[in-house]
């Protein structure tokens, strides 16, 4: 069968994300099939990218086309756009091109929102909820027979019909995802994250807005420190990847783990730099993981704190508080790495003390991590999206905030009452200085790759 698996357009004005899902999907295919990976933001700057897409298709005629729905709504206003018309026009194209292919749809925003996309995109014809490499080769081999495949939306008589959550794919018995079908210089060129690989899927931790655990699960499961590393190798000597970023939920826990990793490639001399998102709790950045985060590479750490007052990381279910966040641009002082944070504003419970206490937070780490502190945390201050299957929503729906049936695909924020015009004054700000300070390092070009 001729397969294309197509990624929909990203965030629009953001940096490119090489599509590892549909690489690990492509891994998974027998070979009797003939596979290519499409995706539509590598022509981003096109005249008409649409009219890339549509060519693309005429010519590979195929049987298959399998589109990866990985952002929808992202925009927070002012930040960035992005929105629902791109991919209806996208999966518009592929039908008209194709007429008698399949399209099967699949991705994170799918996963998250799969009823709803069935029903605003008659032009699919399958939609697979959540990992796909077991169940996408599957899907393949019963096309007409669709029951056989947990976790489908297919269509019944025209309506959209689900058979049932499938149960977790055993990760580290997975191939590594395919490197050869896309080429890499425009994702290394495009930003330091863009290239992504993974360490493990699922997340033990219970955040109240976060939306991984109905995606993922919360058990962790990993692959071997050597497996993953042997990916990182291959990336760096076979396809001259210099720089990645770990797409797990959390980098650091397990610790050992972590540090396994880490010691993994500093044996092998890896010449590599790297990031991820750390856990906060300083027992799960001990020293020792520290050390050698510095040493395998890492030079930058992520976090998503979301909050730095006690009550309100409470609020948020979170597993560290204030103290910790002290200790974290410590840490990133005294090892001299990167670091950057998300904040979320106006998150349930706020009020003028705890939002004044984010922003007291991020100017002391600023002053004292200097250059080390990436000024991308004032574009990551944004009031909470509120994701199906979360706890956020069920509180939504419970105080009143949405209706219980609103359709979160348009986004929808916790972002109530009179703070919301405090919110909007603090992000238009953050975002003028983040602006301001990017044309002074255009003038000066100092210390830009901190920003
Ligand atoms: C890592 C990550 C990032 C990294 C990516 C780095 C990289 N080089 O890849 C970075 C930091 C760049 C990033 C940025 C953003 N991200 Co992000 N990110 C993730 C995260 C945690 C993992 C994605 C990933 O790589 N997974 C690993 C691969 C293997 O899995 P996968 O892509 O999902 O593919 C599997 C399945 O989905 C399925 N599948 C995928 N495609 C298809 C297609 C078919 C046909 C089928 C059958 C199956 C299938 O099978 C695959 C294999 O199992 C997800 C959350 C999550 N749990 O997935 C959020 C997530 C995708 N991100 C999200 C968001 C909002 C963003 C940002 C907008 C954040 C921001 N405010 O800046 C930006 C947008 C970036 C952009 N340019 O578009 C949201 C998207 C939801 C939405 N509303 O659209 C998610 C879902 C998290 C969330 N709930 O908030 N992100």
């Amino acid at each position: 069968m001729r397969i294309l698996l197509v990624q929909a357009f990203t965030a629009l004005d953001l940096e490119l994300v090489y599509p590892i899902g549909l690489s690990y999907l492509a891994a998974h295919l027998p070979e009797r099939h003939h596979v290519e990976i499409f995706d539509v933001n590598l022509h981003r700057e096109a005249a008409d990218p649409y009219a890339v897409l549509a060519q693309k298709v005429r010519e590979f005629r195929p049987d298959v086309v399998g589109i990866s729905l990985r952002n929808i709504k992202v925009a927070t206003p002012g930040v960035h756009s992005d929105d629902f018309e791109p991919q209806q026009r996208t999966v518009r194209i592929i039908r008209q091109e194709a007429p008698k292919a399949k399209i099967v749809a699949g991705g994170t925003a799918f996963s998250l929102y799969s009823e709803l996309f069935m029903q605003k995109l008659p032009e699919l014809d399958f939609g697979l909820w959540g990992e796909g490499e077991e169940r996408f080769p599957l899907l393949i081999d019963n096309l007409d027979a669709p029951r056989k495949v947990p976790g489908l939306w297919f269509r019944h008589d025209g309506a959209p019909t689900y058979t049932g959550q499938p149960g977790k794919l055993d990760f580290a018995a997975l191939k590594p995802y395919r490197k050869d079908l896309l080429p890499f210089a425009p994702y290394a060129e495009s930003s330091f994250v863009s290239i992504g690989l993974q360490s493990k899927r699922g997340c033990a931790l219970h955040c109240v807005h976060c939306s991984d655990t109905y995606l993922l699960g919360n058990a962790v499961r990993r692959r071997t420190p050597q497996a993953v590393v042997d990916e990182m190798q291959e990336l760096r000597e076979q396809w001259g990847v210099k720089q990645m970023f770990f797409c797990d939920q959390i980098f650091n826990i397990p610790v050992e783990h972590s540090i396994a990793i880490c010691k993994e490639i500093v044996d092998r001399k890896l010449d590599i730099r790297w990031s991820a998102w750390f856990n906060e709790k300083a027992v799960t950045l001990p020293d020792e993981l520290l050390r050698w985060l510095k040493a395998a590479g890492c030079g930058l750490l992520s976090f998503s704190p979301d909050h730095v007052d006690d009550r309100m990381l409470k609020n948020l279910d979170k597993n560290f508080r204030y103290k910790d966040l002290v200790y974290t641009y410590q840490a990133a002082k005294k090892y001299d790495m990167d670091v950057e944070y998300s904040f979320f504003l106006n998150a349930p419970g706020e009020d003028w003390r705890s939002l004044f206490s984010i922003l007291k937070f991020v100017a002391d780490a600023k002053m004292h991590c200097g250059p080390n502190f990436r000024l991308f945390t004032l574009l990551m201050m944004q009031p909470i999206r509120i994701y199906p299957h979360s706890r956020l929503h069920e509180l939504a729906v419970e105080t009143g905030l949405i209706d219980h049936d609103a359709d979160l695909i348009e986004g929808k924020f916790w972002n109530p009452g009179g703070l919301q015009y405090a919110v909007a004054g603090i992000q238009a700000t953050a975002q003028t200085l983040y602006k301001a300070r990017q044309r002074y390092k255009t003038f000066t070009n100092a210390g830009a790759a901190t920003l």
